[in-house]
């Protein structure tokens, strides 16, 4: 293809918002311009998809389907532009045409379409596959409103319906040709059919369309296209069925909502229903599709793998069984084999309320035949397993028990690979969580660290260091992430470290721009230590530590003590609507930055801003311009974390506790380059007789920032500052807050230390950035290629 040049674009361009809008260049808006430009990537990109496509169909490649309930996938203008690699021709082609592309690339709405972390890394996952020609198909559902949007009246949050399709999107193609039916409650039996074999029949069942919707996922600069695919219910069109009102609306809301809960179980039947949605279009469409090219079912695990993200999915497993036997006449056996051959399944979690486990009679209503599958799957591994290993340990690990289907233990016995996504993660789930099924199963277990896109994390949203990585490296880190290495070799060199500052400093000043004008908030980017933590609200995750380390700076301040280093305090978060004890926080939050930020005798030492709607665009803002991150869950609670690894690529320290992927994050940088502090898992575990009470009586200091939550030096907290201190005493403190406190403050105070010795502070910054590239998505994503689903790629940089 030849190179675009700038002309040829603007043309191109022009004739676009002419046949959208029948307009001129510069009599669009902002929301037209962005469409027009996504239209005319996407046409650009569309020879590529088919050509990626046509490959792997003509040459029978290997391809995974990676199927989750949740994908983030952030805004796709920039990626694509940097993936096409016209970011240059398309940005001064804007440029002469008098547009602020700014405005543009703000146009394009954030898809809600996941919670947290784990729609992120499938997110990540896909764009990384895509880099390194990995045959890998995202297969989601296509949620109508996305998660809420999140605003603050009076510190507390509200929650507003993040309506993201309203005015279309323009990277998704329907393709109304490739629905298929799912089917859900009823009646079902199995009875011969002409040949003897015996079939399901069912009755009474209500049938529900799925329309899937396709977006490309484009290469880095690879001309590889893969697919990323999502599913909306609808109803049937037989012309002879008629529905009423209420049968309509159960079909849309299928896929109307996003649940807002993360790493949080609720055992709704809308949700249930949601899951099996999914799976059924999901795997009915990928056997449809092998079927146009093979005789048999038989050795489909040569080219196809499933992946189960978390549990949500693992109702692939009796679906893919469903198939192979009643559509396809398989005996179990063959079926089992290559149904566990084609399955892999990854954990997410060590919290046991996030393990979902549904009511055996909900899911016998919902879909009697999956649960029929499901009985049989349980029957046969107690019958396998139980002379082996006896009937307790089987009993605590089969898939149905409680009067529950367990759907991690589902996923682990129908798959050939289980994984978690830390290294302390993996060894938890092997030691305890699903210990009794690793001893049953131990070479199904394996670890695979999650990572991150450095492109949307350094080159999308850290231009001014993604310059300087580009001049100091000589090795194309870009490609080959590892290579990021090579700026350790910078570390002492009181040059860069000067540039690094600079860098850093601008990013700084941009965000505090930012902060200035939607929060009305002014904070100092000059003195001040930008402290992060941004990611869900979770009493594990322990923003209140956070938070309780801030009443005790301002009550430093107040009795005279200036704080040594400035601190400005970021927080973003969203809480689920129901999470009534992660709402108090924020309220919390909410009124201490009201509180300290309005103080005189406070000035420019201390702030904190709470920036509304976390969610992908926030943190590509925030992320560049951070000092510090802070990691700090309570040490086996975190599976690995993400944010941990973009803040640290872009030059913060981490501040953490031994947890999650913390710790790889701790050996890969060592700890000169890292503050860690609190408890380990071991000691947490080995803590049985703690008592909150008894360390808040013996401390002076905590006792006087504790009591802050209800003694009004926070003001319009009466019910929140008491629900609070009632949960670190009252209710002896379930996260172990004030067990690490005095760690904590030290920690901090050792951050503000090393702060105020700029060289030692961005050496430390170059290093953690130098290090970084291990935790690169791209090596994360080739590892399961290679280990799980054994597909094909071209040579990555894994030096
Ligand atoms: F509970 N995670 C998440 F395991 O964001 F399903 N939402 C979830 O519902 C779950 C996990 C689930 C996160 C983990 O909390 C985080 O530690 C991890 O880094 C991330 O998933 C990606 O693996």
């Amino acid at each position: 293809m030849a190179k675009l040049t700038v002309p040829e674009f603007k043309e191109q361009y022009k004739n676009m918002i002419l046949r959208l809008y029948a307009e001129d260049v510069k009599d669009s808006d902002a929301h037209q311009q962005y469409t027009a430009l996504a239209l005319w990537l996407r046409d650009y990109y569309a020879p590529f998809l088919k050509a990626t496509r046509q490959h792997y169909e003509n040459d029978r490649v290997k391809e995974a389907y990676y199927f989750a309930i949740e994908f983030l996938p952030g805004r796709m203008l920039e990626t694509n532009m940097l993936n096409l690699g016209v970011t240059d021709v398309v940005t001064t082609a804007m440029m002469q045409m008098g547009l602020d592309m700014d405005k543009v690339v703000d146009a394009e709405p954030d898809p809600g379409l996941g919670n947290g972390g784990l729609g992120r890394l499938g997110s990540e996952f896909l764009d990384s596959a895509a880099a390194l020609h990995m045959p890998l198909n995202g297969n989601g559902i296509r949620y109508q409103y996305g998660l809420f949007r999140q605003s603050f009246v009076n510190g507390y949050q509200v929650e507003m319906p993040d309506d993201w399709l309203r005015n279309g999107n323009a990277w998704e193609v329907r393709k109304e040709n490739r629905a298929c039916l799912v089917r859900f409650g009823g009646n079902t039996w199995l009875a011969e059919d002409a040949f003897g074999r015996l079939v399901p029949h069912y009755e009474n069942t209500t049938d529900v369309l799925a329309v899937p919707y396709d977006t490309g996922v484009v290469g880095y600069q690879n001309q590889t296209v893969n697919t990323f695919r999502l599913w909306s219910a609808e109803l049937p069109t037989d012309p002879a069925v008629t529905y009423t009102l209420q049968q309509k609306e159960e079909v849309n809301e299928i896929t109307e909502i996003l649940y807002p809960d993360d790493s949080n179980y609720e055992g709704r039947l809308l949700r249930l229903k949601q899951e099996y949605f999914l799976v059924s279009a999901g795997v009915q469409s990928i056997v449809r599709h092998y079927r146009k090219h093979h005789r048999s079912l038989n050795h489909m695990d040569a080219t196809v793998a499933i992946h189960i993200n978390d549990t949500h999915p693992a109702m692939a497993i009796p679906e893919m069984m469903r198939i192979l036997m009643d559509e396809e006449f398989m005996s179990w056996d063959q079926a089992w084999a290559i149904t566990t051959k084609v399955m892999s399944y990854t954990n997410h979690t060590l919290l046991s309320e996030s393990l979902e486990t549904w009511p055996q009679d909900m899911v016998a209503q919902t879909v009697p035949r999956i649960y029929q599958i499901i009985q049989e799957i349980d029957r046969r591994f107690r019958e396998l397993q139980t002379p082996v290993y006896g009937a307790d340990r089987v009993n605590r690990c089969a898939p149905l028990g409680d009067g529950t289907v367990r759907m991690a233990y589902l996923a682990v016995i129908g798959s050939h690979s289980v994984n978690g996504v830390a290294k302390l993660h993996t060894e938890l789930l092997e030691k305890d969580v699903l210990k009794d099924l690793y001893r049953i199963y131990p070479a199904r277990f394996n670890n695979k660290t999650n990572g991150i896109t450095m492109r949307r994390w350094l080159q999308i949203a850290n231009p001014a260091l993604t310059h300087l990585l580009n001049e100091k490296l000589n090795g194309d880190w870009c490609h080959r992430p590892l290579d990021i290495m090579g700026v350790q070799s910078f570390a002492k060199d009181p040059t860069f470290l000067k540039e690094l500052q600079e860098v850093k400093h601008k990013n700084k000043v941009a965000l505090a721009k930012k902060i200035r004008a939607r929060e009305n908030i002014s904070v100092d980017p000059e003195h001040a230590i930008f402290d992060v933590q941004i990611k869900r609200l979770h009493a594990y995750k322990r923003q209140l530590l956070h938070a309780l380390f801030i009443i005790d700076e301002y009550q430093q301040i107040k009795a005279g003590q200036p704080l040594s280093v400035p601190r400005v305090h970021i927080f973003s978060a969203k809480a689920a609507p129901s999470y009534y004890y992660a709402k108090e926080i924020i309220k919390l939050i909410n009124e201490i930055a009201n509180t300290v930020n309005h103080d005189p005798a406070v000035g420019d030492q201390l702030k904190v801003v709470f920036v509304p709607n976390y969610g992908v665009s926030e943190a590509e803002d925030m992320i560049p311009a951070a000092d510090v991150s802070e990691q700090i869950s309570l040490a086996g609670k975190e599976a690995s974390g993400t944010s941990n690894m973009k803040l640290m690529a872009n030059g913060a320290i981490t501040l953490a506790t031994m947890d999650g992927a913390n710790i790889e994050i701790a050996d890969a940088v060592g700890e000169d380059n890292i503050v860690t502090f609190g408890m380990t898992v071991d000691e947490v575990g080995a803590y049985t007789n703690y008592s909150s009470q008894a360390i808040f009586d013996s401390d002076k200091h905590l006792q006087k920032v504790v009591n802050a939550l209800i003694d009004g030096t926070i003001p319009n907290i009466t019910r929140e500052g008491r629900d609070i201190y009632n949960s670190l005493l009252q209710y002896n403190d379930e996260y172990f807050v004030l067990a690490d406190y005095e760690s904590y403050v030290k920690a901090q105070d050792k951050i503000s230390t090393l702060y105020q010795d700029p060289e030692k502070w961005y050496s430390m910054a170059c290093i953690n950035i130098a290090k970084s590239g291990q935790f690169s998505s791209d090596l994360t994503i080739a590892r399961y290629g290679d280990d799980i689903w054994h597909l094909t790629r071209d040579q990555v940089g894994v030096n």
